[in-house]
């Protein structure tokens, strides 16, 4: 008998297999758009599984390293990468990675056509995807407070299609005291003269360290070496990493982090000693500016999770199409076929967030986005960005299950995937941090109304008779959800911070439950495809509001639990 020996996954283009991202470009892009970029995106999505996949594959089996010393001794701190990932760089500038979403040759829909390449790129790009995101966020932070010199000098090199002109920006907002809590950042500023200052501190996670700039946070001192303490302090600076010569804008890198995944991606802990930098906006307006970028970044968070999420499908399936076990394919074996089923709703719901979120964006910016749909795109943002990276981990953890014990097997390539799926939710604010910058969108955007307003108005677009019992489903979930929130006001902040994470869910598994039964609705009527109606079907059968009402009781008894300590009262007694 002849040896045995398995078949890998194969991935095909990775835009014609993907029948959901498909669909909703269809659905958005007139005719005459879609024509024209329809045919880059179909390339492009046949290159990221040929040459950009081979790029990636290197950048991965060749991780950065950091070379402190010259041979001669003399300090260097240089950053050397592979050749993978130097030439991603170039693809991106070529393919116009962040440049579409400035060109704006689509308006509003410039973003969505932007998304969509780098939802193509994002699995295949070793993490490339990191450095354009907060390029493509300082980007946007220098288009709207920017000065003309930074936007001549800066912003036209961020959104080139030159590779030789192209920049990459980092984000440097992480110090020791917390990456969440930014509010207590040590670094000072020191004045120069006009919007010049010399920046001292140090940043304890530095993505990308070899950007060509940052935006970064400081807090100005005044002529006496005093400064206001609290995020309230803190001001938003542009830095360049190198001068004219090449050295170092007086930067010390320490080490480059060993972390459990992103690993070709170069991580560093800095120090600024004396870095000259430009102040951006207001003093003291720095946390509030900087969120212009972190929503940007965010997004891409929301878009890579939902690659994530497509990438593991599609290596989950193809594999069930060749793996055999008890006589027949994977695929045909009614359990594994079911976990795969399930993979794909979840990929469906990850996308419509993460694509909806983009498309807000694409008309905020264009100006057409009307104040309602902002303050949509204010809540969704952190739940798009929370709820897809939880989904993205899940899913990966599922995939490697679903390769047996070859997914669990260093070069195949999957354990990585898990690995890299875990900084989703942790990077950009964690999921509990957003579920508070959730209610955050409540309170000061007025965002509840005009949200719960689109989820009224999709559930009710779909009037198809298959999708009434799932359209029901969500109504009542709906309700649920109106009803929880004056419930948790009433309780006090400290309630609503417990109940917050529950609250989040909630809102994100209800927005995806009524773009879903709208894109089911669609799909019926344009092609009398009803796969759709079975996706909203089985997310709306999913329990869509796992909320808490974190009253005294409930808290009383998470604290037991959080801290292992004994409870000797029953829950009715401080009732
Ligand atoms: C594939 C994807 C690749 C992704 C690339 C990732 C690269 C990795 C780089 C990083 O991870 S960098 C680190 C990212 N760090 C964070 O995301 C920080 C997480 N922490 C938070 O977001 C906290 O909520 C926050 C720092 C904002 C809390 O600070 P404060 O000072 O306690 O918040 P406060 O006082 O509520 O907000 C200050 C102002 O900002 C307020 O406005 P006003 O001054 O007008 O009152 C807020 O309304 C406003 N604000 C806060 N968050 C906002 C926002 N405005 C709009 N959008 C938001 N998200």
């Amino acid at each position: 008998m002849a040896d045995f020996f398995q078949d890998p996954p194969v991935l095909g283009n990775q835009y014609d297999e993907d029948r959901a991202l498909r669909s909703y470009l269809a659905r958005r892009f007139p005719p005459d758009v879609l024509v024209e970029v329809e045919p880059d995106l179909r390339r492009f999505g046949g290159r990221v599984v040929g040459d950009v996949l081979e790029l990636a594959a290197d950048a991965n089996a060749n991780e950065p390293r950091l070379v402190q010393f010259d041979p001669w001794g003399r300090r260097i701190d240089r950053i050397e990468t592979s050749r993978g990932w130097r030439e991603l760089d170039r693809v991106s500038a070529q393919e116009g990675l962040v440049a579409i979403g400035y060109e704006r040759k689509y308006g509003p829909l410039s973003r969505l056509y932007q998304f969509a390449k780098l939802y193509l790129f994002n699995a295949s790009s070793a993490t490339y995807s990191c450095p354009l995101a907060m390029t493509d966020g300082a980007a946007r932070l220098l288009e709207v407070m920017g000065d003309a010199e930074l936007k001549q000098h800066a912003l036209s090199r961020l959104t080139s299609r030159d590779p030789q002109r192209f920049w990459t920006s980092g984000q440097w907002m992480t110090e020791r005291t917390g990456g969440s809590d930014v509010g207590r950042t040590q670094t000072v500023a020191r004045h120069e003269s006009g919007p010049w200052y010399r920046l001292y501190g140090t940043k304890w996670f530095t993505s990308a360290t070899t950007a060509q700039m940052s935006m970064t946070l400081a807090r100005i001192e005044d002529t006496a070496g005093a400064s206001t303490a609290g995020s309230r302090g803190l001001s938003l600076f542009y830095l360049e990493t190198r001068d004219a010569a090449g050295d170092l804008n007086n930067i010390v890198i320490h080490r480059l982090k060993d972390k459990l995944g992103t690993r070709s991606l170069p991580t560093a802990e800095l120090s600024m000693v004396g870095t000259r930098a430009k102040l951006v906006g207001a003093p003291g307006d720095g946390v509030r500016n900087i969120t212009t970028l972190v929503n940007v970044t965010r997004l891409y968070n929301a878009i890579g999770a939902a690659a994530t999420l497509r990438r593991c499908i599609a290596l989950a399936r193809d594999y069930a199409s060749r793996r055999e076990a008890f006589g027949r394919k994977l695929i045909d074996l009614p359990l594994h076929a079911a976990t795969l089923a399930d993979l794909e709703i979840e990929f469906q719901a990850g996308l419509q967030l993460a694509l909806r979120a983009v498309e807000l964006l694409g008309r905020e910016e264009c100006g057409a986005a009307s104040a309602d749909e902002s303050a949509v795109l204010r809540l969704l943002t952190p739940l798009a960005k929370l709820y897809t990276a939880r989904q993205a981990v899940a899913a990966a953890s599922e995939t490697v299950e679903s390769f047996g014990g070859a997914g669990y097997v260093e070069d195949t390539g999957l354990p990585q995937v898990l690995r890299d799926a875990q900084v989703l939710s942790i990077w950009e604010g964690t999921t509990n941090v957003l579920s508070l910058d959730a209610l955050r969108a409540i309170e000061k955007s007025d965002a509840f109304g005009p949200f719960m307003a689109e989820i009224d108005e999709l559930v009710a677009g779909a009037t198809l008779a298959d999708l009434a019992p799932a359209a029901e489903q969500a109504r009542e979930a709906a309700a649920r959800v109106r009803a929880y929130l004056p419930a948790a006001l009433g309780e006090g902040p400290e309630f609503q911070q417990a109940g917050a994470r529950g609250f989040a869910f909630g809102l994100s598994r209800l927005m995806a439950a009524a773009l879903l039964l709208d894109e089911a609705q669609w799909n019926y009527q344009a092609h009398g495809d009803c796969r759709g109606v079975a996706v909203a079907q089985r997310w709306c059968t999913k329990e869509l509001t796992p909320l808490v009402q974190a009253d005294r009781d409930w808290r009383r008894q998470t604290d037991a639990l959080a801290r292992n300590t004994e409870m000797k009262e029953a829950t009715a007694a401080h009732k």
